[in-house]
C-alpha cells in the first residue's frame, strides 16, 4: 500500500509542493508514496501547479489504517484526522514542533529555515545525494518565493535565498522575482470569493494555554483590494467562526506585501490581549501593525506569551 504525503489543513504553496517533492523522493528511494492535499488549492498553488505541469494532488484528510509522512507541519490542530489510528513514518518541516507524537522512531528531519521546500533541497543533495527534477526543482522554488514572501518575510534565512538560487537554475526559472509577482498576483485575488473561503485560504487553529485560536491570513499586493464592505463580511463570517468552533479569538491578517505590514482583524473575547501582544491598541476590530508579515515568527509567538500571561 502506498505511503500518504500530506501537508497540512488549508493548504498552502509550501505544503502542497513539498507532499509532491517527498513523494518524488520517496520515489527515487523506491518507496511508493502518494502526495495528498487536505483542502482546496488556493489560485497561487493551482498556477504552480499548471505552470511545472503537475496534477492537482489527491484530497485526503484522514489517514485512519495508512501510512503516512507529514509535511510543513507537526501540530495536531493541522494533521490528517485519525492521525493516531495510521502510522507516521516521517515529518519535514520547518516549524516549531508540534504536539504529535509516535510510539516507534520515525525520521524528523526539520531545519529553522523560511520553507519546507528548502528543507526538502537539503535532504535530497545532503542527506540522500538525489537529483532534482527540473520541474520538481521548479516546485520547491515556487514555495521558497511564497513562504518568504519573495524573501522579504522575517522567516528568510540566507539558506532559503541560496536553495532559491540553485533551484531556479535546475528548474530553467530565469527571472525568479517576475515570476514570484506571478505567483503574488495570483493568491492576491479576492474578487467574487466568499468571504468564508478567503479567511480558510490560509487558516490555522493554534492552543495557546488551553484557548483556541484561529488566525488567517491573507497575502495581498495591495490593501485596496479589501473594500470596506468585504472587510465587514469578513469580520460577520469570523464572528460566526469563533462561536461555531468555541473559539477565544478568531484573527485575520490582511498582509500588504508591497508595504510590509498588515491590518489585523480580530473577533476576540479579549481585546486586551492584542495591545499586550503588539503594544497597538484596536481601533473596533481592527489595527495596523507596521512591519508584521509572518504569521509564524511576528504573529504566534507574541500571542502565546499575551495568553500565557
Ligand atoms: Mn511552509
Amino acid at each position: 500500500m502506498a505511503i500518504l504525503i500530506l501537508g497540512h489543513k488549508s493548504p498552502d504553496t509550501d505544503s502542497v509542493t513539498a507532499a509532491i517533492a517527498l513523494a518524488e523522493l520517496q520515489r527515487e528511494l523506491g518507496v511508493d508514496a502518494v502526495p495528498c492535499r487536505q483542502g482546496e488549492l488556493n489560485p497561487e498553488t493551482a498556477l504552480v501547479l499548471e505552470k511545472f505541469g503537475f496534477p492537482v494532488p489527491q484530497l485526503t484528510t484522514d489517514v485512519t489504517d495508512k501510512q503516512y509522512m507529514l509535511v510543513d507541519h507537526s501540530d495536531i490542530k493541522q494533521a490528517p484526522d485519525n492521525w493516531d489510528k495510521g502510522e507516521l513514518l516521517a515529518v519535514v518541516d520547518h516549524h516549531k514542533i508540534g504536539d504529535i507524537t509516535t510510539s516507534k522512531p520515525i525520521v524528523f528531519f526539520a531545519l529553522p529555515v523560511g520553507c519546507t521546500g528548502t528543507v526538502l533541497y537539503k535532504m535530497y543533495i545532503d542527506l540522500y545525494k538525489k537529483p532534482i527534477a527540473p520541474k520538481v526543482a521548479g516546485l520547491m522554488l515556487s514555495a521558497i518565493l511564497s513562504d518568504t514572501v519573495l524573501f522579504k518575510s522575517a522567516t528568510c534565512t540566507p539558506d532559503d535565498k541560496a536553495v532559491a538560487e540553485a533551484l531556479a537554475k535546475i528548474a530553467g526559472v530565469d527571472d525568479m522575482m517576475a515570476w514570484g509577482m506571478e505567483m503574488a498576483k495570483a493568491k492576491s485575488s479576492v474578487e467574487g470569493v466568499a468571504p468564508k473561503d478567503l479567511i480558510h485560504r490560509d487558516y490555522k487553529d493554534f492552543n495557546m494555554s488551553g484557548k483556541t485560536v484561529g488566525i488567517g491570513q491573507l497575502e495581498l499586493i495591495s490593501l485596496d483590494l479589501i473594500t470596506k464592505d468585504m472587510k465587514c463580511a469578513l469580520l460577520d463570517e469570523m464572528k460566526k467562526m469563533k462561536v461555531d468552533g468555541n473559539r477565544h479569538s478568531v484573527f485575520l491578517m490582511l498582509t500588504d506585501i508591497m508595504k510590509e505590514g498588515t491590518e489585523l482583524l480580530a473577533v476576540t473575547d479579549d481585546p486586551a490581549v492584542v495591545e499586550k501582544a503588539f503594544s497597538e491598541k484596536l481601533d473596533g476590530n481592527t489595527v495596523w501593525l507596521p512591519g508584521v508579515m509572518s504569521r509564524k515568527k511576528q504573529m504566534v509567538p507574541p500571542l502565546e506569551r499575551a495568553f500565557a500571561g
